[in-house]
């Protein structure tokens, strides 16, 4: 069993320690009031309709619903529009004249306790709720899970040193299979200078993007250090060479990777989005996905360690679902959900068909990866200030299968503002700068990477494969009488 690192700090509890509560179902039903009725998930979602200041008289009326109220979705809502107010104020465009109003500051251990010292408030402190609810308990219990050692177990993405180009494409590129370059980037300046300290002191105050707002740095490490989220935030900006551009000095393109960049002919302004910096903490990390526009990446490590699995075109792994024509992925759990609960199906899965051929490395500083077009991925970071640059890039080996992706799959095109004219514009580019590659790869036309028929796995097919059902163990503290019989405030 894996171990909880500590016990819900609001006293929320699995559903099933209910059943040693005499007082549970009463607690419940007087503490909801006319909303005994409705199910967890839905008395939550009343309370994302109301603010700040709502939720705080709510939480005092009940020990239920101060259980309810403390959950950090609601107050992570409130917090990122902070972020985004701020966002829009340093911007100059804020329509409501937020411009120097609350700025987010990073106090406590919550987006709770963030959002209401950013307030001037204090956080009422102390009185433990009692609730049982795998809806509230659910985010914690993946936030405050140990990382499972069998998870990085296995090492079985192919690794090599001192490679040469041509070994690379020979070897890798051409035949579609990834691999780790040990030490590839391991003269770059940025494994010396780049540290949440010397970030910190050369960038704190410059806006970096995590997920759909911006942190200035500063407040993104007190943030990273200091969450309980299930889905930690991590920095994954496409803008970074723009707001910090002395960051361009500390690295370059890897020697195998240098100048084979079509989409470099379209010029940085009109090519579609290829470079991105990633910071995160422990835990943080990318669900499983597919690269846009069919294009192939490298993604190199400068601290910190980060655990790769792959999967060749057209084996989505277990828990992930993408959409018929490939348009939409979706994956309804966290990436710690999904390997709790569906990375020893997909091992087990493996084993019985040799075509989802998983790959599984960890690469630390210096080292990089190389994701070939079309192979689905996710990325666990293994230790706090992991930070990486990726790039993606679109180069001749597999030429034909992006421009077939940017004509005949305009509307999944991403990356640009222009996605219904990348096809035109990039054989335009083509034609005055490589009229070979668009003459070959006209009459190569590969059929789509099917390495083995696209199988989708539903929550049903967990069930069955594994007789089990999603659920959480905790260790429970025993209950004094007094708790057992406490009422409802
Ligand atoms: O480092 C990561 O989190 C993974 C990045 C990635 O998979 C990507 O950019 O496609």
């Amino acid at each position: 069993m894996r171990r909880l690192q500590r016990g819900h700090p609001m006293g929320v509890y699995p559903l099933g320690n209910a059943l040693f509560d005499e007082a549970a179902t009463r607690r419940r039903s007087e503490g909801l009031g006319d909303f005994q009725r409705l199910g967890d998930e839905r008395v939550l979602q009343l309370l994302r309709s109301l603010d700040a200041k709502a939720l705080g008289r709510c939480s005092a009326a009940s020990s239920m619903l101060r259980g309810f109220t403390a959950s950090e979705e609601l107050w992570q809502v409130l917090g990122m529009a902070l972020l985004l107010k701020a966002g829009e104020g340093r911007a100059g465009k804020s329509r409501d004249g937020l411009k120097g109003g609350h700025q987010l500051h990073w106090g406590g251990n919550s987006w709770r306790e963030a959002y209401i010292c950013s307030m001037g408030s204090t956080p009422a402190q102390g009185k433990m709720a009692r609730v049982y609810s795998d809806v509230l308990y659910r985010s914690f219990y993946y936030a405050a899970t140990e990382l499972d050692p069998a998870w990085l177990a296995t090492e079985n993405l192919e690794r090599v040193s001192n490679l040469s180009t041509q070994d690379f494409l020979e070897r890798f590129e051409e035949r579609s299979c990834p691999v780790i370059v040990s030490g590839c980037v391991k003269h770059w300046p940025a494994l010396s200078r780049w540290s949440e300290e010397s970030l910190v002191r050369r960038f704190g105050e410059i806006p970096f993007a995590a997920g759909p707002v911006d942190f200035p740095l500063k407040l993104f490490y007190s943030y990273a250090h200091q969450n309980m989220d299930d889905v930690p935030m991590f920095i994954f900006d496409k803008y970074f060479a723009t707001r910090a551009p002395e960051l361009l000095d500390d690295y370059e393109v890897p020697s195998i990777f240098r100048g084979r960049d079509l989409f470099n002919f379209l010029g940085d302004e009109k090519r579609p989005d290829f470079r991105w910096l990633l910071i995160g903490n422990k835990r943080s990390g990318s669900k499983w996905h597919l690269d846009p526009n069919k294009t192939c990446a490298w993604n190199a490590v400068v601290r910190g360690r980060k655990r790769w699995l792959l999967l060749p075109p057209g084996c989505p792994p277990p828990g992930v679902h993408p959409s018929k024509d490939g348009a939409e992925v979706t994956q309804p759990v966290s990436l710690l959900e999904w390997f709790s609960n569906f990375y020893d199906e997909l091992k087990r899965h493996v084993d019985l068909n040799p075509a989802w051929d998983l790959k599984e490395g960890t690469c630390g500083p210096g080292d990089l990866v190389f994701i070939p077009s079309g192979w689905w991925h996710c990325v666990l970071n293994l230790d706090d200030d992991t930070i990486a640059v990726t790039q993606n890039y679109a180069s001749e080996t597999h030429v034909s299968s992006v421009r077939r992706f940017l004509s005949e799959h305009r509307d999944q095109v991403s990356g640009t503002a222009e996605r219904d004219t990348l096809a035109e514009r990039f054989d335009e580019a083509l034609t005055r700068h490589r009229p070979d590659l668009l003459f070959a790869s006209d009459k190569v036309q590969k059929p789509e990477a099917t390495a083995a028929p696209a199988q989708n796995f539903s929550f049903w097919d967990h069930l069955r494969s594994t007789g089990k059902s999603l659920c959480f163990e905790t260790p429970e503290e025993p209950l004094s009488k007094k708790q057992r019989m406490s009422e409802t405030g």
